[in-house]
């Protein structure tokens, strides 16, 4: 009698309850496959870091005594995909079980369905431990009518008790701190550098390309960056509490050239595949404020992202799709500009955004809303384009998270399901939130003419071309007022420099 275990790329999770006793009737199995390394095109540092996490998690399983199968991205035996290496690894084992922990993309969740189905054997699912709302509560809370997120967020601090007076009320009076979290940053207090690791990950590098796998990137193979282990993932987030949290909310809306990461945390990649717990990285931030080492503002501020975005993007997602996935409000329908795949544009704050995530395979949020996502959103960019970009670029990008934030929150091609307003701004917004304007080619006080940064035409043509839904938002009547009242000639001057910079956007 044995059981197969499947354990995907995203499912290392060392403090499930599977593992928490050795049991000889159970092989644990992982497989590195092309059908997962190709649905996309990853970022080299993103595949990197999952086979390298993978390995040292199935390692780690054996030296506890755990029975585990590995197949390697470059074994013969590999059929390079999950239903297609089952029935070996069902005959090889002689299982007569199978079992396995819900995936987090629709797309997996559905094949592995069909592929345990056909197995014949008896199966079982279990939760992956991980969110702290069920995937089954979560879809049924959003199915009908999306709850804003501040609302779900609230109901989640108090169901989980966090950051609340003895009687349920919030700590300090209030729910939310934002208004004190939009300062951008003028260089002091200083911005600690993260962490990095420096692995050496060049034999796996070799390996991967010896199996064909595209990826696009800096590898960064002999000085791998990012936490491959649950110890080294503890070890970042204390270093994040003792050396960012403070400033986290002051500054999390700020973007600097002088600093690639700011006061962010750096923890998406340990969490999404689940070497760290939510609810561990939510108390670490807690026991700071109760020490008296971060406000209760800054504090707020970063369970909010947690508690709040992460738990409400996974919502959304496991009640809208598959259909949500199709979704395009807007009906954009242009191409990407090719400078998103080697930062070659002459807009500085968008230079270093791309440059940044090719080298690092990270851009912190604000960079991935207001400047690569609004300049996706300006320029009418199809959102399947810009999805697969968002899907492939960043190491903690999987569809449950990518999706929301990108097709809802940063395209509003989901007609303002996840966001009230499309997060649209000008380079007014990128010159009050940055300091990349200053050294940048463009003008950002220009609308057209010679130099005029392509944010304010694209921004005004954006809001003139799509009036007849978004006129009427509450939210944008400032921005309809402000065109209206301007003077005719300037407004035709701008929609016509917009015309002329979206014949050319490969050439910004
Ligand atoms: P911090 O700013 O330090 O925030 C702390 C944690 O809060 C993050 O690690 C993350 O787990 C969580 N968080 C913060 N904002 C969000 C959010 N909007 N949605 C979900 N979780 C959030 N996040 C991903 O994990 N994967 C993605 O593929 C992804 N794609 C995005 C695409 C777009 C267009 C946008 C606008 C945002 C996207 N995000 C995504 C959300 C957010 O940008 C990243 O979680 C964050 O930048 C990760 O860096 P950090 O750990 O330094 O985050
Ligand atoms: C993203 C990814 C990649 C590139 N490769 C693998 C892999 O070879 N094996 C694996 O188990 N998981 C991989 N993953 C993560 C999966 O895409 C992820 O587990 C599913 O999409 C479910 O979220």
């Amino acid at each position: 009698m044995t059981c197969l275990r499947l354990i995907l790329g995203d499912q290392l999770n060392a403090r499930h309850p599977w593992f928490g006793r050795v049991d000889e009737g159970v092989v644990y199995v992982l497989m590195e496959v092309r059908s997962e390394t190709d649905y996309v095109r990853h970022h080299a540092q993103k595949v990197l870091g999952i086979f390298a996490a993978m390995r040292r998690f199935a390692e780690a399983l054996a030296a506890a005594g755990h029975r585990v199968d590995y197949l390697r991205i470059g074994d013969p035996r590999n059929r390079q995909d999950f239903g297609a290496n089952l029935p070996w690894l069902i005959g090889r084992w002689q299982a007569s079980r199978l079992e396995r922990m819900e995936a987090d993309e629709w797309r997996v969740e559905q094949a592995l369905g069909e592929v345990f189905d056909a197995s014949g054997l008896p199966h079982a699912v279990v939760s992956a431990g991980h969110f702290l709302l069920e995937r089954d509560e979560a879809a049924k809370r959003f199915a009908g009518k999306v709850p804003r997120m501040e609302f779900f967020y609230r109901e989640l601090r108090r169901r989980h008790g966090i950051l609340l007076e003895p009687d349920g009320e919030p700590r300090g009076g209030r729910w939310n701190f934002d208004a004190e979290n939009r300062a951008n940053w003028p260089g002091d207090p200083p911005a600690p550098a993260w962490p990095w690791r420096r692995h050496d990950l060049r034999g796996l590098w070799e390996e991967i390309q010896a199996a064909g796998v595209q990826t696009f990137g800096e590898p960064s193979a002999d000085a791998f960056g990012w936490p491959l282990t649950r110890r080294e993932a503890r070890a970042w987030l204390a270093d994040f509490v003792a050396r960012r949290l403070a400033h986290f909310g002051r500054y999390q809306d700020a973007i600097s050239a002088r600093s690639p990461t700011l006061f962010h945390a750096g923890l998406s990649f340990a969490l999404n595949l689940k070497m760290l717990h939510p609810r561990e990285v939510i108390d670490a931030a807690l026991a700071a404020f109760e020490r008296g080492d971060a406000s209760l503002a800054a504090t707020e501020g970063f369970v909010r992202q947690i508690l709040g975005w992460r738990e409400y993007v996974r919502g959304v997602y496991w009640a809208r799709m598959p259909g949500y996935a199709r979704l395009n409000a807007l009906e954009a329908r242009r191409p990407l500009p090719s400078w998103y795949w080697d930062a070659d544009t002459r807009m500085a704050c968008l230079r270093a955004a791309i440059g940044q995530s090719l080298a690092t395979g990270y851009a912190h949020h604000i960079q991935r809303l207001m400047l690569t996502g609004n300049f996706a959103l300006l320029a009418g960019c199809d959102p399947d384009a810009v999805d697969a970009w968002y899907l492939g670029i960043y190491v903690d990008a999987f569809e449950w998270v990518e999706l929301p934030n990108t097709r809802g929150m940063s395209q509003f091609a989901d007609g303002g399901l996840v966001g009230s307003k499309p997060y649209s701004g000008s380079a007014a917004y990128v010159n009050r939130q940055s300091d990349h304007c200053r050294g940048c080619h463009y003008r950002h006080t220009r609308r057209h003419g010679e130099r005029a940064c392509p944010f304010n035409s694209l921004y005004w043509h954006f809001h003139a071309r799509h009036r007849a839904q978004l006129a009427r938002n509450p939210r944008l009547a400032m921005a309809y007022r402000s065109f209206d009242r301007m003077d005719a000639a300037e407004r035709a001057a701008t929609l016509a420099q917009a015309e002329y910079y979206l014949t050319r956007l490969d050439s910004l």
